[in-house]
């Protein structure tokens, strides 16, 4: 959320082991202060705070393979990811063309060569005020960047705002849930229409066209651009009603349906997967994909799923997580008479994205939910007029679920996923030729030192560079001279190989500050 960053808590206890800095800074790492940071930022390396939304791991065919962690900032249009083996981010890019990344989900199926991200807003294009008075030109972009180069692959035109976005378990299809088909710029004017709609897009043959060269750019862009838009009429997208300003959408486990949660509607829309090859092939209608649409409560905006067929909807103006079977919301949309409503269970308060137990991979196993909550009011002793939020665990694998724990959180745990321990296994101690380090170890060897060895400061002009080996408590130098108006950049070679033996190195008055782990 708001922090700009990952928090790593286990469950069930629910205690924070860890916060991974990402689109913050961070006093306690020098994430955002230190150049190996910087360079990772890259572009946005000047911006010190963001909005993280929706972390998900790669998967491998749709099961979560502990490679890496990928992240969106709404607040300044970046996604980042985050390598798992040492729990730190490694790449970051800007998303060019487009406002406010929003949704992101990973391709599940065959591996996750793709990362989907939402541009949320409708903007001018190319955004250089030509077209700031006139509305009608404003489109915004579904946006698929390379996971392993993290750089762009291709971007497509789209009606409406963006919402969430998930992927299918086949690697052809993914969809994002959008509002504003009105396409207003106001809130009043974007809530009008009954309907919107799911866009499904046809990652196959967006592929396809990218390839064969047959895609337009925006403004200096090189980012291949498709058109997906109603009017293009293209092979690449479909546009399916559903009931009004739709927020989440999410993936069941089966791979059978795309859920989408209805948020002005007390509805959500389940579509069957199987049926979108015929709808892309025009033999079916957009409508004819909807095999349920069963009614929940007030302000359905996420569904997590357990795996046994069962869904689990936050409704965030009723406070509750509504647990609803799937089967018998389908039966009783083809009219039979069966409730499909299981339980309604108050959460404390206000849940937008719950979660379970490895739900959003092939492996969903049924033991737990999580409901953030963004608002805990009276659950917790008052800090005053800002409250922690509430995130809340829940108990699922019996037929009732069971509240089993508050855990208050500090602005603003947005989004989560929950992996079972034995698919991650991070490294104990940092490798020597880490890819994070690379551009230090080159200057390095420009300079002639061997970093596990030498203490020793090299002058180049104004730029001098202090080299340095560190054993906890001790530095490799006890002190060095620089000049006023020298500008000092410090490396620092951790040598110890003792597990969690981390040094830190800080200079008072400069706002400098950094950790070093062990072998870093
Ligand atoms: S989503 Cu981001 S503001 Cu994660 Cu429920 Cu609505």
């Amino acid at each position: 959320g708001h922090s700009g960053e990952v928090r790593i808590l286990g469950i069930p206890s629910m205690r924070e082991l860890m916060r991974i800095p990402v689109f913050n800074i961070d006093s306690a790492t020098g994430w955002g202060l230190t150049d190996e940071s910087k360079q990772i930022k890259g572009d946005s390396a000047d911006i010190l705070c963001g909005d993280a939304h929706h972390p998900h791991m790669s998967m491998t065919d749709g099961h979560y393979d502990g490679k890496y962690v990928f992240i969106n900032d709404k607040l300044n249009t970046r996604v980042a990811r985050i390598r798992c083996d040492v729990m730190k981010t490694d790449k970051m890019l800007t998303i060019p063309n487009v406002q406010a990344i929003h949704g992101l989900r990973v391709q599940k199926v065959p591996h996750t060569k793709y990362v989907f991200c939402n541009a949320e807003f409708r903007i001018p294009q190319p955004n250089d005020g030509r077209d700031l008075y006139d509305p009608s030109k404003y489109f915004t972009m579904f946006n698929v960047v390379d996971a392993e180069s993290m750089e762009m692959a291709f971007q497509v035109i789209v009606d409406g705002n963006l919402d969430n976005t998930d992927a299918d378990y086949t690697g052809r299809f993914a969809a994002s849930t959008c509002y504003n088909s009105e396409e207003g710029v106001t809130l009043a004017d974007s809530m009008r229409n009954e309907r919107d709609w799911l866009v499904v897009y046809d990652i196959f043959a967006c592929e396809k066209a990218v390839k064969a060269g047959k895609f337009t750019t925006i403004g200096n862009s090189k980012v291949p651009v498709l058109d997906g838009r109603k009017k293009a009429n293209s092979k690449f997208t479909k546009y399916i009603p559903v009931p009004k300003s739709p927020h989440g959408i999410n993936t069941s486990p089966d791979g059978e349906y795309f859920v989408a949660n209805g948020k002005l509607s007390p509805t959500v829309t389940v579509i069957a997967i199987n049926k979108l090859a015929d709808l892309f092939d025009g033999k079916i209608k957009e409508r004819d994909t909807v095999v349920a649409e069963p009614e929940l409560g007030l302000g359905p905006l996420h569904t997590a799923f357990d795996g046994r067929g069962n869904a689990y909807t936050t409704l965030f103006i009723d406070s509750q997580i509504c647990k609803w079977n799937v089967k018998d919301a389908i039966s009783a949309y083809n009219g039979k008479k069966v409730n499909y409503i299981k339980q309604k269970l108050d959460v404390h308060y206000q849940p937008g994205h719950n979660h379970t137990t490895m739900g959003e991979t092939r492996d969903a196993d049924g033991k737990y939910l999580v409901s953030l909550c963004k608002f805990s009011k009276d659950r917790f002793l008052n800090t005053g007029p800002l409250k922690p939020e509430n995130d809340q665990l829940i108990d699922i694998s019996g037929d009732e679920m069971k509240l089993v724990h508050d855990g208050p959180t500090y602005a603003e745990p947005h989004d989560c996923m929950i992996v079972h321990r034995s698919m991650v296994k991070p490294n104990k101690l940092w490798t020597r030729d880490d890819p994070i380090f690379e551009s230090t170890r080159k200057q390095a060897k420009k300079d002639g030192i061997t970093l596990e060895r030498d203490n020793k400061v090299i002058r180049d002009g104004k730029k001098v560079r202090v080299y340095m080996t560190s054993v906890a408590p001790s530095f490799g130098m006890t002190d060095f001279k620089v000049k006023q108006g020298d500008e000092v950049t410090v490396i620092i070679t951790n040598l110890d190989q003792v597990e969690d033996v981390t040094h830190g190195f800080a200079l008072n008055q400069h706002g400098v500050s950094m950790e070093i782990g062990p072998q870093q």
